[in-house]
């Protein structure tokens, strides 16, 4: 009888030790939270937006202010909107934000789009990049949108593309679907080690090999911009809920994103 009791003492504290274990892990994993609901408790004023991930990748509004919407977000809770003119969200350079420091990356957020008809960059001026971290001999990756009308048979993809410092093509996977303006997405780009991949909804949508298109990701020097990469084009819409791993989630992990549920939670 003694020893029975022992037994369940012995197991209980197993229990909290792994989940302890466990959950340090998930956390480590985690480089970077924005929950964009200007929080008192981490001194989110004006400008700042704190990391809740506590790996100091806070960020900081530039230049014409991306607006801050007390009701935005799939939850309600608060989002930052863009104007597609110049809004910007920008997050300083950090080994913790670069693929090959961490091996494999997942980036997760939640998007609305308020545009699909835009000039945008590149040869035929018909994409737009919402969140990078890229500019001239340093590209890393982006997210990009291409606009509804374009010609090179691309209306509306959305992709994930992972480039070599220097850029030229990048590893790109995308979908191609109709987007409803005003309608919450939840996209998730992934770079795995091997493989890039696009996510909607909780579905994998796309991957590519990085070696179909010679990608060695390295560590640049480009912060991370959400509303724009390197300020050639912008973004019209809204983020929320962006979250950044330095590993490659599982397809159930990803889900669990889409649904609201958190990683390991
Ligand atoms: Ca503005
Ligand atoms: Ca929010
Ligand atoms: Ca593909
Ligand atoms: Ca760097």
């Amino acid at each position: 009888m003694r020893n029975k009791k022992l037994l369940v003492v012995i197991a209980f504290f197993f229990i909290i030790f792994f989940a302890i274990i466990y959950s340090s892990k998930v956390e480590a994993a985690r480089v970077l939270y924005f929950k964009f609901n200007k929080d008192n408790e981490y001194r989110e004023r004006r400008n700042f937006i704190a990391d809740l991930s506590f790996n100091n990748n806070n960020g900081r509004t530039q230049r014409g202010w991306a607006r801050w919407d007390a009701n935005g977000g799939p939850e309600g809770d608060g989002a930052y909107n863009f104007d597609g003119t110049d809004d910007r969200i920008t997050v300083q350079d950090s080994n913790t934000l670069s693929a090959n420091t961490t091996g494999q990356l997942t980036i997760s957020m939640w998007v609305k789009f308020m545009g699909t008809e835009f000039v945008g960059e590149g040869s035929h001026k018909d994409y737009i990049h919402f969140l990078g971290k890229s500019n001239n001999g340093n590209n890393e990756y982006v997210f990009r949108q291409y606009n509804s009308s374009n010609d090179e048979g691309r209306g509306n993809r959305i992709s994930f593309y992972l480039f070599n410092l220097n850029g030229g093509l990048g590893a790109g996977s995308y979908f191609q679907e109709p987007i409803i303006i005003g309608e919450w997405m939840h996209i998730v780009g992934v770079a795995n080690g091997t493989h890039v991949q696009v996510w909607k909804n909780g579905v994998l949508k796309d991957a590519d090999t990085y070696s179909g298109y010679n990608i060695r990701p390295e560590n640049g020097e480009a912060p991370l911009n959400l509303g724009t990469s390197d300020g050639n084009s912008h973004f019209r819409g809204s983020i929320d809920e962006l979250k950044i791993y330095d590993r490659a989630l599982t397809f159930s992990e990803i889900r669990g994103l889409s649904e609201g549920r958190d990683v390991g939670g």
